[in-house]
């Protein structure tokens, strides 16, 4: 993409309305517009990003055996009804009637329409175990939408279901989910901890929420400081296997780590010496359940056994807030200049920055870094505006992507262009081919 023909409105100035330092810098970057509370545009950068995320939950969801599918935003009334919880969920609820009269809403998440879809068509324990999952908006009529997409009306959740026979396989469901999450927020750059918590409206007693430790986060939580030395990494985990799930969940659950409303401060000080109690702030990223048969049996969502009985089955749900990590990824990872992505989820994988537009020798060599980083399967991002040097810099560090090529005559009468790092802003000079097999290095690696 080149710069003149993107659209990108950066702001210069920083919006007042922006209370926290990731919506700033979204509205800064061009990246979101606000529609109306808690409702955005996502404009072409934060699009960029938002499908990245996404991507990266679909194939660590898919690794994971599980099935995308993609459900409605709006429902029917009477599904709720039937599993009571069209008056349980209150005020949130978006409710809509139709030209027929029709109760309808806006769904704030997909356990019963999805049970609804599991009970026309399965009928058999044959037929288990089933996880389906969908990457869909949803409508949370927030009393206090804030903070940006951290905490909107409209969001983008994955929300996954998953069916079995016993409990015994829904846990094993719920274990697998749990290190599926802890794959994909590694690939975002994130170190995001579960940590057990209430399950509301959902449902059931067996639930974590995954928390990225920030100061703006809006969860009070409790932990054990050893707890941050744990990351997934690259292991090789046999999502078949019940006991290496197993494991990880007791690997990465075992140490005290609670959201304030499970918080139990005799536990706390029993469990953790004094020099490791934390006490900090989170932002919840994701949440996984199991609820058992909640929802199946009042929904008469049934199985023949082996020995030709029938029961409900086992449930559990497990909601990803994608656009929601994009304000996490940036309060984890920004600095006074602008964001700072990680490689996995950055909109472009490298800027181009000419400082003498117009100037032959620069133009030609910035146009071949352009091509040949194309052809290498990578997107640049080419400024090639006939803007001040500092402008340009000032625009790349703004919108935070993790390397800068600078291109100018008098490195290139070297032979040399210019390799930054946004994040520790150390450059190196290469020979433009060194640069760009650099670069392709770099994200053949993430
Ligand atoms: N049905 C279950 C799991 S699929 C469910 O809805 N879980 S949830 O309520 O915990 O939501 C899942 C994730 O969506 C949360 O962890 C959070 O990251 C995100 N989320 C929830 N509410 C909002 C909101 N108002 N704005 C942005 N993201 C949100």
């Amino acid at each position: 993409m080149r710069l003149t023909r993107y659209f990108l409105p950066v702001l210069k100035e920083t919006p007042s309305e922006a209370q926290i330092v990731s919506h700033r810098l979204m509205l800064r970057a061009g990246m979101i517009k606000q529609a109306s509370a808690g409702i955005y545009s996502w404009l072409p950068l934060g699009y960029k990003v938002l499908k990245r995320i996404e991507q990266i939950v679909h194939e660590e969801q898919i690794r994971a055996g599980h099935i995308p599918m993609l459900m409605p935003t709006l429902q029917s009334a009477d599904l709720w009804r039937e599993s009571g919880r069209y008056d349980a969920f209150g005020a949130e609820m978006l409710r809509i009637t139709d030209r027929h009269g029709r109760d309808m809403l806006y769904g704030p998440t997909n356990e019963e329409l999805i049970t609804d879809i599991f009970r026309s068509h399965v009928g058999s324990y044959k037929d288990l175990p089933l996880t389906l999952y969908h990457i869909q908006w949803k409508f949370r009529d927030e009393v206090r939408p804030r903070f940006g997409v951290m905490r909107g009306r409209e969001f983008l959740m994955k929300d996954g279901y998953n069916f079995d026979l016993t409990k015994e396989d829904a846990l094993h469901a719920y274990n697998r989910h749990l290190v599926s999450y802890l794959r994909s927020y590694e690939r975002m750059g994130l170190q995001a901890i579960p940590m057990r918590a209430d399950s509301g409206a959902m449902g059931g007693d067996n639930t974590h929420e995954f928390l990225v430790l920030a100061e703006t986060g809006e969860s009070e939580v409790f932990y054990d400081s050893a707890i941050t030395d744990r990351t997934f990494g690259d292991r090789a985990v046999d999502y078949d296997s019940v006991p290496e799930c197993q494991a990880v969940l007791e690997e990465f659950t075992s140490r005290y780590a609670r959201t304030d409303e499970t918080h139990d401060e005799s536990a706390f000080h029993q469990q953790v010496p004094e020099e490791r109690r934390r006490v900090a702030r989170g932002i919840e990223v994701g949440q996984i359940f199991y609820f058992g048969t909640k929802y199946s049996e009042a929904m008469g969502a049934t199985v023949v056994t082996p020995d030709g009985g029938r029961v409900p089955v086992h449930m559990g749900s497990h909601g990803i807030g994608v656009s929601r990590l994009l304000g996490a990824i940036i309060e984890a990872s920004h600095d006074d200049r602008g964001i700072i992505w990680p490689e996995g989820v950055t909109p472009f994988h490298c800027g181009i920055v000419n400082l003498k537009q117009g100037d032959a020798a620069a133009d030609a060599a910035c146009e071949s870094l352009y091509k040949a980083l194309t052809a290498k399967g990578l997107e640049p991002l080419y400024d090639d505006r006939s803007e001040r040097a500092g402008a340009k810099f000032a625009t790349m560090d703004l919108i935070g992507l993790p390397w800068r090529m600078t291109v100018g005559p008098r490195g290139l009468q070297k032979g040399v262009v210019e390799l930054t790092s946004r994040r520790t802003g150390d450059s190196e000079e290469l020979t433009p081919e060194a640069a760009v097999d650099r670069i392709a290095q770099i994200y053949a690696q993430i």
